[in-house]
């Protein structure tokens, strides 16, 4: 007890002196977690900043239903963003937590010096170390640890970023965010539940099960998706903690009108999709010129759709049709030849074949099916099976409502089909009039032993929800 009060007081008097950087006005940064970023600063002139930064090893939700254990700077993955100014001195506090298990230390590429702080930072549980250094570089830098095996306290959450801002600061915009992507290696597959260990064998053949932005499977959509208005402009502070993989980063339905390659300083401009290296950023910026759901995704598109990594972005305010119309038109369209054919036997198209286009079937393999399967199967763990569900084997009056606003709206949040769990994203389907929309819901809600009674347009009409319908979730 006595050793332990004396250690306190030692660190008390630790705390007041450091050398470096003396004559500097002297301020506590402000962090934050993700996927906030702390406001930027408006001194004109260097100061001294006080950095702390606490190591938690603690177990969180990695997906639904699958627990992992995490390391972490500030209790988040990614860990607490940090900015500074160019040319100003920091000092660096890493707090080790008592209840921690193992040594950690912080390597910062920011830091120009040995190992990026990683040597002075080798910390204890239930220590914590100081050193100081001058931020020379503007640019946006990842942090992570840096203590053996490497590959595993990177993979189990230990990286951020710290912005360095320039001296003469980026124009100001309506909101900035900040997002970073990483790799999971767990025992079990995509999915499968319960506390997960950490598989190295996944790790070093480079397979993970999770790809996933800020930490966990759905971190960024529903209530948690990242917000803007018509007429915005964001900036996105993107990083990409790896281990392993690199990030071709992309908003589905924008194109990024700046783009600070890989965090530094000069920019390139209307950008689709940007590479964000493993250990590496880059700024992103846009306005937002009409309204919907925005995508984020690693256009290595599998890791999207089976593995985790989408957000979303949903932008309020009015649609603005000079820029997206939604769908314009949907006729039928019998190709060339049939056409061709028809002329020249001076026949009409058989009304069959006009019937096809609104056929059910067709509608549900070019808007459901590559989800849900063909055969409405669905896939384990991801997207739940429409064949013979629980929900739609007996529509109740009142599920019909909510079919057609399931489809119109997407869907997220936990959902129980046929006594299995699934907690995945549905993104709205757009483009479907009226009936459309009757064919597609009398297909599924009959097919495959499914018993409901048929849609109509009209039926449609009149459960469509309110509000408009979001657009822009397509390519
Ligand atoms: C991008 C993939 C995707 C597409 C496309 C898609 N869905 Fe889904 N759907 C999902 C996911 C994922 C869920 C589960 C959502 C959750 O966990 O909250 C779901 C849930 C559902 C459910 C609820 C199941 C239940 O028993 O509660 C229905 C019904 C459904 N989808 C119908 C459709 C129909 C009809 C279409 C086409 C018009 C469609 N979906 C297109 C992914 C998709
Ligand atoms: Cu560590």
């Amino acid at each position: 007890m006595n050793f332990r009060v004396a250690l306190l007081g030692l660190t008390a008097f630790c705390t007041s002196v450091s050398a470096f950087g003396k004559d500097l006005p002297v301020e506590k940064a402000v962090l934050t977690e993700p996927p906030l970023v702390p406001p930027p600063i408006t001194r004109t002139s260097p100061a001294k900043v006080l950095v702390e930064l606490e190591v938690i090893e603690k177990v969180g939700q990695l997906a639904d239903g699958v627990q992992y254990t995490f390391w972490t700077y500030g209790g988040t993955v990614p860990g607490r963003f940090i900015r500074v100014r160019q040319n100003d001195t920091v000092e660096f506090w890493l707090k080790n937590n008592p209840n921690n298990k193992l040594p950690h230390n912080i390597d910062l590429h920011a830091v120009t010096g040995p190992g990026g702080g990683a040597a002075s930072t080798f910390t204890a549980p239930g220590h914590k170390t100081r050193f100081t250094f001058k931020a020379l570089n503007p640019g946006l830098y990842i942090y992570h640890c840096a203590t053996a095996p490497v590959g595993m306290h990177i993979a189990n959450g230990m990286y951020g970023l710290i912005y360095v801002q320039p001296e003469k600061a980026l124009p100001k915009v309506d909101h900035e965010y900040y997002v970073v992507q990483g790799d999971f290696y767990t025992e079990g597959d995509y999915g499968v539940k319960g506390l997960q260990p950490f598989s190295m064998k996944r790790a070093i053949d480079e397979n993970p099960s999770y790809v996933v932005f800020n930490g966990a499977v759905g971190s960024l959509v529903g209530d948690k998706a990242l917000k803007a208005k018509v007429g915005e402009t964001v900036r996105l502070f993107v990083g990409n903690g790896g281990p392993n993989l690199v990030s071709s980063f992309h908003v589905i339905g924008e194109i990024f009108d700046k783009v600070y390659t890989e965090g530094g300083q000069r920019s390139q401009e209307q950008v689709q999709t940007t590479l964000v290296p493993a250990g590496g950023s880059a700024i992103v910026e846009y306005k937002l010129d009409t309204d919907g759901t925005f995508v984020l995704v690693d256009h290595s598109i599998f890791r999207t759709f089976n593995k985790g990594s989408l957000g979303m972005m949903k932008v309020e305010g009015k649609g603005n049709k000079d820029v997206y119309s939604g769908k314009e038109i949907d006729e039928i369209y019998l190709g060339d030849e049939v056409v061709a054919t028809a002329v020249k036997s001076q026949a009409t198209p058989a009304p069959a074949q006009a019937a096809a286009a609104k056929d059910g079937r067709t509608l549900f393999l070019s808007n459901c099916a590559m989800c849900h399967q063909t055969e409405g199967q669905g896939i384990p763990n991801v997207f739940p099976p429409l064949a013979k569900s629980d929900f739609l084997a007996n529509l109740a009056n009142k599920s019909r409502k909510d079919l057609v606003a399931l489809v119109l709206n997407g869907k997220t949040g936990k959902i129980v089909v046929n006594g299995t769990e699934y907690n995945g994203v549905m993104t709205p389907v757009a483009g479907l009039d009226d009936e459309a929309l009757a064919a597609v819901l009398s297909y599924v809600s009959s097919a495959w032993g499914n018993q409901a009674p048929a849609f109509t347009a009209n039926e449609v009409k009149s459960l469509r929800p309110a509000p408009a319908v979001p657009t822009g979730a397509e390519h």
